[in-house]
């Protein structure tokens, strides 16, 4: 028995023990309370001491996503023991929150001189949206005290924030093998299509992988379409067929599609520049502003026309049909495209649900056009989203590797959307920000392409 014992206490600590951390905890305001006290009364000495009752007689509290009021009922029990300078308090009562759940608080506390702290314990339905509650260990201090009542502010303790210790490393892939020609092949066709923007009508091309045993007659089998977007000075076969010192996208996904690791799917590589051919005189001037624009293109022209030339979800070609088949799409893009990836969720999240950035920033600039630090970023993007009906419905999986240009300015974007979006969730049990880092990783198509060998099996399971 002892020996039973030992081994889940071992292993108790071995599961803990990741847990364990050496800063000092943070308090995070969880709600601020305004009780209504009734007239107080004494019960004499006890064994225990001078014991008052405090009658609370209601009130109101509010705090980020929680409000309501204090139910009468309760009361505060205290222990006041003048001779030693110290009074011992206990409030027993209960909140309704706006929508009408009931939560049961029972606040112990001390009055020591000037030291008066108290730690409330919350018992809050585990059916209802305050469950999370029950979960902490809070602490209290007066913040004000009103003719007949007492104001309190409540706080959280949580780990002190630590964003770096939180970044996923990039496991090694072997590269050797995916950069071998698979046994089943998918193909790779070039896709023509009219394309509007500013008023100019163009010709386009992009290109489509399509998965080993796609059958254009079989329509019944239909497959989810990914959208990836090169770089900076790039074209629409970058990631397919980049020049042969690094292996291309396409024997990544033949070999994933091949070995069970994900469902086949078509990946489309199109251009935000006017064609392959054309990428303007100043093409980082023109990449901002083609990559912040290139949504328009996707959702009017590109996809209703590529997604109804191949087996896809895709029904009609108007919006509402881009829209309700959201979930089968994905778009990423390399470095301006990571930034062209960063603008689709912030205008066309209508249009897609998964969201790829591979090392790139999002860059938002003041009226004299100076770029913005990641905060407003966040507060930005967030911003952008917020009203939208897909706001709590979209994934966002962002890779770059510690030696890549884009490496710094990405981790500082991912840490300030954990710390000021709240619609992207990091780093929780329901996070759909994920996010990892490569060591030694480089701004070039090789490990953009292997962090696609690690994401896509995740985004497109089999
Ligand atoms: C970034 C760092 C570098 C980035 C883009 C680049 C979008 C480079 C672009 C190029 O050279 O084309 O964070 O984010």
């Amino acid at each position: 028995m002892k020996r039973i014992i030992s081994i889940l206490c071992l292993a108790l600590c071995v599961s803990l023990s990741g847990l364990a951390q050496t800063a000092d905890p943070e308090l995070e305001h969880v709600l601020d309370l305004k009780v209504k006290l009734g007239q107080a009364f004494g019960v004499g000495e006890t064994a225990q001491g001078n014991r008052f009752v405090i009658p609370i007689t209601g009130g109101t509290f509010e705090g980020p996503g929680i409000k309501g009021e204090v139910l009468p009922g309760g009361a505060d029990y205290q222990l006041q023991n003048m001779d030693k300078g110290r009074t011992d308090l206990e409030a027993i009562y209960c909140i309704r929150t706006d929508d009408g759940v009931n939560i049961h608080i029972r606040n112990k506390g001390i009055i020591a001189g000037n030291y008066f702290y108290c730690s409330p314990t919350f018992e809050a339905p585990l059916n209802s949206k305050y469950a999370w509650l029950n979960n902490g260990i809070y602490v209290c201090k007066p913040a004000g005290f009103m003719d007949g009542g007492i104001s309190l502010r409540v706080w959280k303790v949580r780990d002190a924030y630590n964003f770096e210790s939180t970044i996923k490393p990039i496991p090694p892939v072997n590269t050797g093998e995916i950069s071998k020609p698979a046994a089943k092949q998918g193909k790779i066709e070039t896709f023509t299509y009219t394309a509007h923007r500013g008023g100019k009508t163009m010709q386009k091309h992009a290109r489509v992988y399509l998965p080993y045993g796609y059958k254009a007659k079989d329509k019944k089998t239909k497959y989810d379409v990914l959208y990836l977007m090169h770089g900076g000075g790039d074209k629409t076969t970058s990631f397919l067929t980049p020049p042969n010192n690094w292996f291309a996208l396409k024997d990544v996904l033949d070999h994933l599609i091949e070995e069970g690791k994900m469902r086949p799917i078509i990946v489309v590589t199109p251009t935000f520049y006017d064609d392959d051919e054309n990428i303007g005189a100043n093409r980082m001037d023109d990449a901002t502003a083609m990559t912040r624009n290139f949504h328009t293109e996707l959702q009017n022209d590109l996809i209703p026309t590529v997604e109804k030339a191949y087996n896809t979800y895709l029904e009609g070609t108007d919006s509402v049909s881009v829209t309700k088949s959201r979930n089968h799409r994905a778009y990423g893009g390399f470095s301006m495209g990571a930034l062209s990836t960063w603008y689709q969720l912030a205008y066309g999240i209508n249009a897609v649900k998964t969201f790829i950035p591979l090392s790139g920033d999002i860059w938002v600039y003041d009226k004299d056009g100076k770029k913005q630090d990641a905060r407003t970023a966040a507060e930005w993007i967030n911003g952008m989203i917020e009203k939208s009906p897909f706001a709590h419905d979209f994934e966002v999986y962002g890779y770059t590797g510690t030696k890549d240009v884009a490496g710094n300015p990405m981790k500082g974007v991912i840490e300030a959307l954990d710390k000021y979006a709240p619609l992207f969730r990091y780093n929780t049990p329901d996070a759909n920000l994920h996010y990892a880092m490569r060591q030694n990783g480089e701004h070039f198509y090789g490990h953009i392409n292997e962090y696609l060998y690690l994401a896509l099996p995740q985004i497109f399971k089999p």
